[in-house]
């Protein structure tokens, strides 16, 4: 009688087993069937009513029934896990064999990508390039440089003060000073870097801005030599024919002085808001050195005479690039940097 029982409970429950549709549904029926009070847990506390002779091989085909649809549990269990892996395999799909995005590369700020190209230029023609502290004393950014404390020159450079006398170097005149005092003449050095203005900002003024200091100490220098360095230096930037004029300027460090301006490249001439609608903007002041500059460095002006310039490096990346305003170069803003 039991013997037909458990017949039926194990082909019934095969069938289950095999239609179950989740694992969660599985584990029901295992529960019914295996559980506690399973159908098949139920069956075997009915041992005791069979007849003793009948125990034994009752007994083996309960263990039978049991390890049969054990089995069952496992191996459809197994599908279940190979379902959900091949589910997940195929949701997180990964093609190895794509080539991989190339890595992001950066470039060289403009301003930067210049000044090399300057720095070059004069190494070929024998200049040294020189680095100074921006925080400068006020010796070396004016008294040096024939500016003393009560001279209406000081008034041309708004300066940031610092404490102890010091202050953020309006100019890189300074690194002239330290040049003729560490190397003595002859001399042929350029000193790119930053300069500090407390100024109002607009389109073509920064309170931090670059230039390129240049100096050369020799036996009897003359403007002509002085413009045959700056027409190289035009020409080798622009690559191209640029209008430049040269005026009288008025610096305490050079005599005779001068502002070497170039015709605004932005707007051609007619005028525009980067060289303040006259068509000329400011790029290199320049001109033979004042012997009093010398003689402060300990340079006999008898012996030795100079020229030097302050090229605005950043004007000259505006010209070079036709960017009209100067904010941009130090935005930080990568829509713009990535164009160069
Ligand atoms: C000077 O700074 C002198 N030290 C230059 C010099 C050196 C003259 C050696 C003679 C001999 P100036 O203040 O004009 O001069 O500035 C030089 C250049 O720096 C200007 O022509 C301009 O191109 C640039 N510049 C000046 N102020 C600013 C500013 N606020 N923003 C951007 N560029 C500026």
């Amino acid at each position: 009688m039991l013997e037909t029982q458990l017949s039926h409970l194990e082909s019934a429950a095969l069938a289950r087993i095999q239609g179950a549709r989740s694992p969660e549904e599985l584990e029901a029926v295992r529960i019914e069937v295996l559980g506690r009070k399973g159908s098949l847990t139920q069956a075997g506390k009915e041992m005791g009513k069979v007849p003793p002779e009948d125990r034994a091989r009752i007994g083996k085909l309960l263990n039978a029934a049991k390890q049969a649809l054990e089995s069952a549990f496992e191996s459809r269990q197994r599908q279940f896990d190979a379902q959900a892996l091949e589910a997940r395999l195929s949701a997180e799909w990964l093609d190895l064999t794509l080539p991989a995005p190339g890595p992001q590369m950066g470039h060289l700020h403009p301003i930067t990508q210049i000044q090399s190209e300057i720095e070059d230029l004069f190494v070929s023609l024998g200049f040294a390039v020189l680095d100074g502290p921006e925080v400068e004393t006020e010796y070396h950014n004016f008294d040096a440089l024939n500016i003393p404390a009560d001279h209406p020159a000081r008034d041309m450079q708004d300066t940031f003060w610092l404490t102890g006398g010091n202050l953020l170097r309006t100019h890189t005149s300074p690194v002239q000073v330290r040049g003729m005092e560490r190397l003595g003449p002859p001399l042929r050095m350029i000193a790119p870097g930053r300069a500090f203005r407390n100024e109002n900002v607009d389109a073509s003024h920064e309170h931090t801005f670059y230039q390129i200091e240049g100096m050369m100490v020799d036996r009897d220098v003359s403007v002509a030599h002085l413009i045959y360095f700056m027409k190289t230096l035009l020409t080798a930037i622009f690559k191209r024919e640029v209008t430049v004029r040269l005026r009288p300027g008025y610096f305490p460090f050079v005599e005779p002085g001068f502002e070497l301006d170039i015709q605004c490249l932005i707007c051609g001439g007619p005028g525009c808001p980067v060289c303040k609608q006259s068509g000329w903007v400011e790029l290199l002041p320049c001109g033979l050195v004042n012997p009093n500059v010398l003689r402060m460095s300990g340079i006999d002006p008898d012996q030795w005479n100079g020229f030097a310039f302050g090229l605005g490096l950043t004007r000259l990346a505006m010209m070079r690039y036709a960017i009209d305003d100067i904010r941009l170069l130090q935005s930080g803003d990568l829509r713009f940097l990535q164009q160069f």
